[in-house]
């Protein structure tokens, strides 16, 4: 495992505006019901009005909402200026980043009072979502912003709750999206914490959903990552090792295949997630610089 590298302070620091994208609220309906996402446009958008872009699909944690990656439209998190950064200095290529939320009114016996204080009900919300992302938000998204508008072109990643929606949308919506980013979490497709718990049969169902939508090991890559202080660790490590011993659909990307895992010496914090996304970002969607310094 490479020694951790935290982000660079610049990273942190705003851009001046003109130089920098820009971050909206983004109203789309899903089977009828309103929903909400924040929308963040690189600034090669506006200069270049025929650019088409890649797009990452950010999903909160439990008790969070679609506000919480960028730290509403004021941009209160690194998110924002971090994006700009690694945009402007050529690390990844303009990418449109939009962050959802896995929140729903009461509606098929699911309360959201009850999901806003337990994580085991969030889950059933993580678990459906990828059919939501997949009716609604994509083409949505693809209407209304100036996306590629494929599968390839596609990335989901996630925190704690939202990293098991990653693993769910790999497992059950896979069609849409090609890169995955499950930080701090593991798969609850078999029970809470399934991966620690019924590791193998948890990446069974992972495998078996993907196999299901007829997907190759090719058509897929997940950068899983999670720190060792976090509490997400013991159920993620043994997830991601089992997965390691899955080929040929999943193998170390240190050898060539479609999964990497790394370790920070971090805990179950957004503050870590940034160091994990400008990791992963520069693998999927690359810039004309290469990785960052
Ligand atoms: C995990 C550890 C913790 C995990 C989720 C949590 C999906 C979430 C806890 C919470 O929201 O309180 O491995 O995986």
């Amino acid at each position: 495992m490479p020694e951790w590298k935290r982000i660079p302070e610049r990273y942190r620091v705003p851009v001046d505006p003109a130089e920098g994208g820009t971050l909206e609220v983004f109203s789309y309906e899903d089977r009828g019901i309103g929903r909400r996402a924040l929308v963040y446009l690189p600034r090669a958008c506006r200069k270049d009005p025929a650019l088409r872009c890649p797009v990452l699909y950010l999903m909160h944690g439990g008790g969070g909402n679609e506000e919480e990656f960028f730290g509403g439209t004021s941009a209160s998190t690194p998110l924002k200026s971090m994006l700009d950064r690694m945009i402007g200095e050529g690390t990844v290529s303009p990418v449109i980043v939009v962050t959802p939320t896995f929140n729903r009114p009461a509606e098929e016996g699911v309360d959201p009072e009850a999901v806003r204080v337990h994580a085991g009900d969030a889950a059933a919300l993580t678990a459906v979502f990828w059919r939501e992302l997949e009716e609604s938000l994509i083409p949505a998204v693809d209407r209304a912003f100036p996306t590629t508008g494929t599968r390839d072109a596609r990335a989901f990643g996630g925190f704690s709750m939202g990293a098991e929606c990653t693993w769910s949308v790999l497992c059950r919506g896979g069609r849409a999206v090609r890169y995955y980013l499950p930080m701090s979490g593991d798969f609850w497709a078999v029970s809470v914490k399934g991966g620690k718990d019924h590791t193998a049969e948890t990446c069974g169902r992972l495998i078996d959903g993907i196999r299901a939508n007829g997907l190759r090991p090719e058509d897929y890559r997940v950068f899983a990552v999670t720190g060792e202080e976090d509490i997400a660790c013991e159920a993620m490590r043994p997830m991601v090792g089992e997965l390691m011993n899955r080929a040929p659909w999943f193998r170390d990307a240190e050898e060539g295949g479609n999964l990497t895992w790394r370790l920070s010496p971090g805990w179950h914090a957004y503050e870590w997630c940034w160091d994990y996304i400008a990791l992963a970002l520069p693998v999927f969607f690359p810039g004309p610089a290469g990785t960052r310094d």
